[in-house]
């Protein structure tokens, strides 16, 4: 940016921000990055000094940033990377997990879906008939759950951002969906079968995690997941970006006003769960006999491998196919 000013050392600043109506240079971005997580976990109480962390790796800019910070702020944390079998996607964002944590001499913990369970996601979603997102979101949970419990860590953090959040937010607002508005905490405690989950980013937006990632040097994915392309959260973000270009600050007045006023009226909400048992195949907690990731296991692992294009719609297909021509 041009001649603007770093408002902490006047220096060349490298990004402006317009919610904290100011313009920073990398170093002091880096300080503001810093603080805002720091805040994030003091306020909510998110992480101590001696916890074992696991955190969820992608391979895309927010998991990576979140690593690093936690991992420059002291904290002990191995990365989980799940292969998901979603064509190049999943190829190279596998790369850039391994080598952000090479770079760094970091332990990043790799699953396989296929190597170790017989299936990938579009094969998942073909065989169960699931959409595919949520084929990978149970996958990815329960994955998450066992090795964290497995291997012993308090607590997984995953890099959602304020942009993520706030989006999430705002869907759940507009189907007033109590149940998940109760439960859409930046906290999620331990409980029985289920290790505590964290987001230390809901202070950062999209940009800044961004920004965070070129200044420190990190290469990322800049590929969204094909399966992405055109799904309702990215219309939700959208709605929210018009509306803080318009007025600088929304989103997150938005997002931590419900957290702070909003959230604790819906508290009674949260526990009023259903009675959960043991998995007859794998232990994990479920409501019925067999839990979701054994049946989608069962069913996906004895079916036919069903290339990434087959189950993308229309839109996402042709998104797809540009991406891998220009990767070729
Ligand atoms: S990876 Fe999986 Fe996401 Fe791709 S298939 Fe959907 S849930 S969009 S975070
Ligand atoms: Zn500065
Ligand atoms: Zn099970």
């Amino acid at each position: 940016m041009n001649q603007s000013k770093c408002r902490v050392c006047r220096g060349p600043a490298v990004i402006d921000l317009p919610r904290h109506n100011a313009n920073f240079c990398a170093e002091h971005l880096q300080q503001l990055c810093r603080r805002q997580v720091e805040k994030a976990i003091h306020d909510h109480d998110m992480l101590s000094p001696d916890d074992r962390i696991l955190v969820a790796v992608s391979g895309g800019k927010d998991s990576l940033a979140v690593w690093d910070l936690l991992a420059e702020l002291g904290y002990r944390a191995d990365g989980l990377y799940i292969g998901l079998g979603i064509g190049t996607y999943s190829d190279t964002s596998g790369q850039y997990a391994q080598a952000f944590a090479d770079e760094r001499e970091l332990e990043l913990i790799t699953i396989d879906l296929r190597e170790t369970y017989g299936y990938d996601i579009p094969t998942a979603s073909k065989a169960t008939g699931r959409v595919p997102c949520s084929a990978c979101g149970l996958s990815k949970r329960h994955l998450f759950d066992r090795a964290a419990l497995d291997g012993g860590y308090d607590v997984v953090v995953t890099g959602h951002n304020l942009d993520d959040e706030a989006a999430v937010l705002f869907g759940n607002t507009l189907r007033w969906d109590i149940d998940y508005l109760a439960r859409q905490l930046p906290v999620l405690p331990a409980a029985e079968g289920f290790p505590k989950k964290v987001k230390p980013l809901v202070r950062l937006t999209e940009r800044e995690t961004a920004a965070w990632c070129i200044v420190r040097g990190i290469d990322y994915l800049l590929d969204e997941c094909p399966m992405a392309h055109g799904n309702r959260h990215l219309a939700y973000k959208e709605a929210l970006n018009a509306v803080e270009a318009r007025s600088p600050g929304s989103k997150a007045a938005f997002y931590h006003g419900f957290i702070e006023r909003m959230a604790p009226l819906l508290a009674d909400r949260v526990d009023a769960g259903v009675e959960l048992h043991r998995c007859e195949s794998c232990g994990s907690p479920t409501t019925g006999d067999v839990c979701a990731f054994c049946r989608v296991v069962a069913t996906a692992s004895t079916h036919d491998p069903v290339p990434v294009e087959v189950v993308l719609n229309k839109a996402a297909r042709k998104a797809y196919l540009a991406q891998m021509q220009e990767i070729s």
